[in-house]
């Protein structure tokens, strides 16, 4: 039996539980996920490159072969794309600069990522967009837009306003919306005394980086609980950032790895929907911290998509990925990380909603648990099979990363 065949056969199967697998493959063509560029090079970026990767986070390995220059993460990403079914977003950094321009973050321009747009108009992929707050001499002590030093606090400002415009000249040439995603690392190691006042720095500062109005972009607050060397306090927790997001209307980034380890992003979706403009997901995967382990088909990235697809919030959140390994192949990590991601959605597709939710409502929750498990064995792999085979991906997709590892990435230094 060749792939048809099974599918013929899988969507028999599913039909007779009232799910139509062609109405679902149709939706999952069409959602975009937005794949981060510095899982490609260990979070570096090109622009005035410091050697440490700082603000708390923390990329650990030494995997051969990273990007070292623009066209190389370029030829990388492209691997991975190619790798990947359907049309997508690529997320960048300001650190991805690639300008022989000898510019700090204050003082760039959307001419400094022209061969990114280049890159963008040629792959049919949107673009997305984050302003660095780390990794930088003017964030030597974990604070940027919280800082108490007014000269530190307006250079990160322009940082900021410089990317929105970014990000609008992206989404104004690409013809859909660039989201700028805020993260700042500002915090404290240990106990503060005055949690007030950098929060009410932050919110300034934040005050003036929105105040211009732009049509093209939206701008996005990603909140955190704790980082390395900022475990005690987090300027911009999720408090913070949920009440800014609801008050300024903009939207507000739930990333996976920033909440307590019991805390699930998927049961927060539902209720911030209710009140903010739009919510962009960092999908990432803790392990035991934020750890930004590549994103697998774990029950969390299931639970997630689930939340999205009954509930109908993808009208109103963006699906991005944030992880970073450098222990494996790095072109692998964002195959396995995006189509985990995919594979995810299509399975919530494939739930006979309609049936879950009647058995909800009447009462039943024999039903409603019955039925759900034994979803879980139906031959969702085949339909996923038969999605990327119409779309010409190859099955055999690790082989084409081995091979590429081998001409290209194995030949860097
Ligand atoms: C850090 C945040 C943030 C970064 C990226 C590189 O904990 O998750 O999103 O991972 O901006
Ligand atoms: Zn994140």
């Amino acid at each position: 039996m060749d792939t048809n065949k099974y599918y013929e056969f899988a969507k028999e199967m599913y039909s007779k539980v009232g799910v139509n697998t062609d109405t679902a493959l149709d939706s999952l063509g069409k959602i975009k996920i937005s794949i981060h560029c510095w899982q490609g090079d260990d979070v570096a970026g090109f622009l005035n490159k410091s050697d440490q990767l700082t603000g708390g986070i923390q990329v650990t390995g030494n995997y051969p072969g990273a990007a070292k220059t623009a066209d190389q993460l370029r030829a990388d990403i492209s691997k991975a794309l190619s790798l990947i079914p359907g049309n997508h977003k690529l997320n960048l950094h300001s650190i991805y600069a690639d300008t022989t321009e000898n510019i700090d973050l204050d003082l760039m321009e959307p001419k400094h990522f022209e061969s990114w747009l280049n890159f963008a108009k040629e792959k049919n992929l949107g673009l997305d967009f984050n302003p660095t707050f780390f990794s930088h001499p003017k964030a030597s002590d974990g604070f940027t837009l919280s800082s108490a030093n007014k000269d530190i606090r307006a250079f990160w400002i322009e940082h900021g306003k410089r990317s929105r415009k970014i990000a609008e000249h992206f989404g104004r040439e690409l013809g859909q919306t660039a989201i700028n995603n805020i993260w700042i690392p500002d915090g404290f190691k240990d106990k503060p005394v005055d949690r007030l006042s950098p929060r009410e720095r932050l919110c300034n500062s934040l005050g003036e980086i929105l105040k211009e109005k732009y049509e093209n972009m939206e701008d996005a607050l990603e909140s955190k609980l704790f980082g390395i060397g900022a475990e005690s306090y987090t300027v911009g927790s999720h408090e913070f950032y949920a009440g800014y997001a609801v008050k300024n209307n903009t939207y507000l980034c739930l990333d996976s790895g920033h909440f307590h380890p019991t805390e699930m992003v998927s049961d927060k979706l539902s209720a911030v929907s209710l009140f903010v403009k739009g919510i962009l997901l960092h999908v990432s995967r803790p392990v035991r911290w934020d750890s930004d382990h590549v994103v697998i088909l774990d029950d969390e990235l299931q639970e997630i998509a689930n939340e999205l697809i009954y509930n109908n919030l993808l009208t109103k959140t963006a699906i991005g990925l944030d992880f970073f390994d450098a222990s494996i192949n790095r072109v692998a990590a964002w195959v396995v990380g995006v189509r985990s991601t995919l594979k995810a959605l299509l399975k919530a597709m494939l739930m006979p909603h309609t049936s879950l939710r009647k058995a909800e409502q009447e009462g039943d929750y024999t039903t409603r648990l019955a039925l759900a498990e034994e979803m879980k064995t139906y031959p969702f792999g085949i339909v996923w099979d038969y999605y990327c085979h119409i779309n010409n991906i190859p099955k055999d997709w690790l082989a084409e990363v081995k091979d590429y590892e081998c001409r290209v990435l194995s030949k860097r230094r």
